[in-house]
């Protein structure tokens, strides 16, 4: 069916009063607040002592904490990618971390979570960033309509940074158009210097209020320079101060707005990516610097979040999920201070590895889930769950089925997400570093890593970014030794072989359920 026909038939279906029901049991709200480069160990509740995260420890202690809490890669665009379609990102080309002027990565026709969600009466919205490109194979129409873009793949409402923040420009897109564009000062986006005497991070560095390490040398604004060029549009520009409160505002309009019917909210914050610029309030919040004080910020958001549930009196009837789009990185190219303040937090937690890495600490991040009257607080899960897996395990949940060829990678997780008795997450589960030439695998306690140039990348956080050589295969008993510090391979050659056998099979299959 259509993608028109089905709207036209869900209008005359809720047209003729076969409306959703309200939110409840078998259909909550669902509010997945995913952080941006957050680790394992940077919350209080996973064990950091450098400050505390009182919100989201409060979000933990009334609801499930997973230990084994995935993202599906160790950067941003393909773990949103895989998140939003339930499928493996490195089966997919263009699916690494998009630059300014990509357009739109899922495809019109590819069956969303969105729309899995929308099948089954509900309202969808993304606030926050974005990172998975807009506009058709030449890129955005900045001046025009973005689309295709969120709208295309399931989302009713957006209201969105169009990438990060370190790329241009700094300008919120709201249904498909930058928000607040002023027709006679059109938004002009490229990879090349517009003109001999634009202002760069280059040219004008010692104007910068945040310098940068590498890269991040292009158009300033703000005081940052940035990735890539742009030039107008400037009633739309926003401070990099600003995005947070903004997008809590938006949210909690949004859903003080569609509270009466089941919704689905994804909060895309932009904590803690760089560059890493707090609202002036959380300035010095912590003594680690603006990387501590975004946390925060972070933190306050999900506080603002789940006080607008208890507002709205919607508290039992939401489903909050808390994840991160990947691990930890110190300097990713602002000279923010991150790695010099940081004293002894350890903000991959036990795990080795961080933010571009196929170690534990590139993707095995902060997972929690909360439903207030359905899953009974202060549990600890050590089930393996994945933000990949929620496609397929709210629309089972919500009794909307699969269609043939959808969400191929995604797996039924949703009792061990609700901490039903006995319920188990998944058996195996794919790691990816930004494409696919890492890839590791978890089987249960064992784990292969795959480094197929032999170089892995941003293995010890504590150090600037560098790729160290590493065999191309490591063969890691996590039970015994979660820190990836030894290789079994020689020792337990047939389960390495296992394996790799399973990895290829499930790279080749192009499915793994
Ligand atoms: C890298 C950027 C880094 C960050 C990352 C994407 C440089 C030198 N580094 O290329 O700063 O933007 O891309 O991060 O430009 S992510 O979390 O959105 O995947
Ligand atoms: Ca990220």
């Amino acid at each position: 069916m259509t993608k028109l026909l089905y709207s036209t038939l869900t209008a005359i279906a809720l047209s003729v009063g076969i409306s959703s029901a309200a939110p409840g049991d078998k259909h909550p709200n669902v509010i997945v607040i995913m952080a941006d480069d957050l680790g394992y160990g940077d919350l209080s509740c996973y064990g950091a002592h450098s400050f505390e995260t009182p919100h989201i420890d409060q979000l933990a202690a009334e609801g499930i904490r997973f230990t084994s809490g995935y993202c599906s890669a160790s950067t941003c665009t393909p773990t949103r990618y895989s998140f939003l379609t339930g499928n493996y990102a490195f089966r997919f080309p263009n699916t690494g971390i998009a630059p300014p002027n990509g357009p739109a990565i899922i495809k019109d026709e590819v069956t969303t979570l969105p729309d899995l969600l929308k099948k089954g009466g509900y309202q969808t919205a993304v606030i926050g960033k974005w990172h998975l490109g807009l506009g058709g194979p030449g890129g955005p129409d900045w001046n025009g309509e973005l689309r295709p873009g969120p709208a295309e793949i399931g989302f009713d409402y957006h209201y969105l940074l169009p990438t990060t923040n370190d790329r241009v420009p700094q300008v919120y897109v709201e249904n498909s158009r930058v928000l607040n564009l002023d027709p006679a000062d059109p938004l002009w986006v490229g990879n090349k210097k517009p003109s001999e005497d634009h202002p760069t991070g280059i040219t004008h560095r010692d104007t910068l209020k945040m310098d940068w390490t590498h890269g991040h040398n292009s158009t300033i604004h703000n005081g940052i320079s940035r990735i890539g060029f742009y030039t107008g549009g400037h009633a739309a520009r926003f401070r990099d101060e600003d995005l947070a409160d903004e997008w809590v505002k938006q949210s909690k309009k949004w859903i003080a707005d569609h509270k009466d019917n089941p919704f689905f909210l994804f909060f895309a914050s932009h904590d803690i990516h760089v560059p890493r610029i707090p609202h002036e309030r959380f300035m010095g919040a912590t003594d680690l610097g603006y990387r501590g004080d975004c946390i925060i910020q972070l933190d306050w958001c999900v506080g603002e979040i789940m006080k607008t549930l208890d507002e709205q009196g919607i508290a039992e009837d939401t489903l909050i999920v808390f994840c991160s789009d990947n691990g930890p990185v110190m300097d990713d190219g602002y000279a923010d201070h991150a790695l010099e303040k940081l004293g002894d937090h350890r903000a991959g937690g036990p795990f080795t590895g961080g933010k571009y890495s196929i170690y534990e600490g590139g993707t095995r991040t902060p997972f929690i889930t909360r439903w207030k009257g359905k899953i009974a607080p202060g549990q600890v899960s050590d089930e393996v769950v994945c933000t990949i897996d929620l496609a397929h395990s709210l629309a089972n949940y919500i009794g909307v089925d699969l269609p043939e060829g959808v969400a191929l990678d995604s797996h039924d997780v949703m009792g061990a997400l609700i901490g039903e008795k006995d319920a188990k997450g998944r058996e195996h589960l794919v790691q990816q570093g930004n494409r696919a030439d890492n890839l590791s695998l978890r089987v249960g306690d064992w784990k292969l890593l795959h480094h197929s140039k032999g170089t892995a990348r941003n293995v010890v956080v504590e150090q600037l970014l560098a790729s160290p050589k590493v065999p191309k295969y490591q063969l890691i008993d996590l039970a015994n030794d979660p820190k990836e510090e030894k290789n079994v391979i020689d020792q337990h050659p047939e389960k390495a072989e296992e394996l790799k056998k399973m990895l290829t099979e499930i790279v080749e299959s192009g499915r793994s359920r």
